[in-house]
């Protein structure tokens, strides 16, 4: 796979293309990061983000992963004790889970976002940018809750890690891309760089098909999670024996397979008796749901062997997990 291949493949968008492309030629050494609000414990929706972070490894590119402390104060989160203690373990899991420790720069927010000239910075940022402009950048991050001043200052402390931190490339879940569209616009009047930005897609709901499958309403897979409990939780899941419902739904198991399961692995086996047509491999997504749409591939089939490929990709996480809460 080529260099632009990896930077791109599963990317729901790509801000902006030719200038993912310019990255795509030299890659090596060039610096790319995602930042955390710190949770103890990392979800499907980390490990999204993550997966595109192996992939710019893979390029030869490093990589910054910002816990990004002061934004989860800001955003409410807990204290900053609590915020520092999930952090340390969402590091370990990320480490875990695959990121080559070599080529991984872990930096909380607080070690650079408290200094005089970031904040001096970020004071001429709330002078350019209207309440308005700001909390529309905020809209999918945020929550229902009321706007506070912190959510205003959010995204505008957001816009200035790029710079800070010395990077090539944002990359991050579609929900960030209003702050990074925002970072567009408000990096240049600061006589800084614009940088490109990679976003992932939002997985849906793993039981209705819809929305966002973090949300707090819907079942989320974690590193938590026993391989019973993984096993229950994709049993349940929304499966229709189609990769495309109807009325704008997803089909969630399939899109597990496509986002989380083939970018880790070669191949997929399928394993059924013989009297049901013997195993089935998988080299690629599309065949896979290709055989769900013809029938070929039950989803019942589908889904017991999602569930044990997950386990096998939260294994070693869920292990440091309790090692370090033993
Ligand atoms: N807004 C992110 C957290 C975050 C991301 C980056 I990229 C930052 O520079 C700072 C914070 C979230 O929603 O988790």
């Amino acid at each position: 796979m080529d260099a632009y291949e990896l930077l791109t493949r599963n990317a729901e968008e790509v801000v902006t293309d030719e200038e993912v492309r310019d990255l795509a030629e030299d890659p090596a050494g060039k610096r790319a990061y995602v930042g955390y609000e710190p949770s103890g414990v990392l979800h499907l929706g980390h490990l999204l983000t993550a997966n595109k972070l192996i992939d710019l490894q893979d390029a030869g590119m490093e990589v910054v992963v910002l816990l990004a402390d002061v934004h989860a104060y800001l955003n409410e989160k807990g204290t900053f004790e609590e915020i520092r203690d999930t952090a340390e373990q969402m590091k370990a899991q990320f480490l875990a889970y695959g990121l080559d420790e070599a080529q991984t720069e872990f930096v909380y927010g607080s070690e650079f976002q408290l200094e005089e000239e970031y904040t001096l910075d970020l004071h001429h940022l709330e002078r350019e940018t209207t309440m308005n402009r700001a909390q529309r950048a905020m809209a999918e991050i945020q929550g229902d809750e009321t706007a506070k001043v912190s959510h205003l200052v959010y995204p505008l402390m957001q816009t200035l890690d790029i710079e800070y931190l010395d990077l090539d490339l944002a990359v991050g879940g579609l929900d960030q891309r209003k702050v990074h569209m925002l970072a567009r616009e408000k990096l240049p009047e600061l006589d800084y760089d614009v940088r490109p930005a990679i976003h992932t897609p939002i997985v849906a709901d793993l039981t209705s098909g819809e929305g966002k499958m973090s949300s707090s309403e819907g079942i989320s897979i974690s590193m938590e999670d026993s391989t019973e409990e993984l096993e229950e939780k994709v049993n349940s899941a929304f499966c229709p024996p189609t990769r495309e419902p109807e009325d704008d739904l997803e089909n969630p198991v399939l899109e597990l397979f496509e986002y989380h399961v083939f970018p880790r692995f070669e191949e997929v086996v399928v394993e059924r008796p013989d009297k049901y047509g013997g195993d089935l491999t998988y080299e690629g997504y599309e065949d896979l749901a290709e055989d769900l749409d013809s029938g070929e591939l039950h989803p019942a089939d589908a889904k017991g062997t999602l569930a044990s490929y997950l386990d096998e990709l939260i294994a070693p996480g869920r292990e440091k997990l309790r090692e370090l809460r033993s």
